[in-house]
């Protein structure tokens, strides 16, 4: 299953993983229903992004976000892999704005939460080709700390995985802890 923000990739990464040709888009709240994809013996489940969706009110996105996570709740026991995205390029300025608020930021609450269930959440940092590479351990050294994994983040290799669904980066990666997590060494 994959969650997280609008807009992070989670489509994105359905497709660069399966090859199924999921909808995307360039705007928030592209996927506003569950959406379940057969990857060889695997169910794929495409959640609608929580926080700002384009052009839907704001009492659809508060109940879009509570009606993830009673699914979350209701369905954790047959859920054998969690993958939360999060936008790499986005993720620092995202924190920032929500501290500042004094108030915890929604990947963050959503990580924990995640852990909380016994979920074992897979983190796939998406759009990391918008990242200098030169600064890309910097940046991944932030998230997880941010996440409450001590730094250095190569210590979180099982849990952490820079990915980006555009040059197909860290996909084969993701894969591999997908079929790890789910119990079997090859999909098909
Ligand atoms: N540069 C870059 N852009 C990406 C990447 N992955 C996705 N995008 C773009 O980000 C936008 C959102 O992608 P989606 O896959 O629709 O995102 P989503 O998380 O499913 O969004 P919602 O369904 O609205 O929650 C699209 O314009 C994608 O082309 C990536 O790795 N790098
Ligand atoms: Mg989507």
């Amino acid at each position: 299953m994959l969650v997280g923000r609008s807009n992070v990739g989670k489509s994105s990464i359905i497709r660069a993983l399966t090859g199924i040709r999921v909808r995307v888009g360039r705007r928030p709240g592209v996927t506003r229903r569950i959406a379940r994809y057969r990857w060889g013996k695997i169910e794929v489940v495409d959640m609608p992004g929580f926080g700002f969706m384009s052009g839907v009110p704001d009492e659809v996105q508060e109940k879009t976000k509570t009606g993830i996570v009673r699914y979350l709740e209701k369905n954790a026991e047959r859920i054998s892999a969690v993958i939360e995205v999060i936008d790499a390029k986005a993720f620092p300025e995202i924190v920032e704005r929500w501290e500042a608020r004094g108030q915890i930021p929604v990947d963050v609450e959503m990580f924990h939460f995640l852990q909380e269930l016994k979920l074992d959440p897979i983190v796939a940092v998406n759009k990391i080709d918008l990242v200098y590479r030169n600064d890309r351990d910097v940046f991944l050294d932030y998230i997880s700390e941010k996440l409450g994994l001590l730094p250095p983040w190569r210590q979180w290799l099982d849990t952490l995985v820079p990915v980006s669904a555009k040059t197909g980066e860290g996909i084969e990666e993701l894969g591999k802890l997908i079929l790890a997590r789910v119990g079997l060494s090859r999909a098909r």
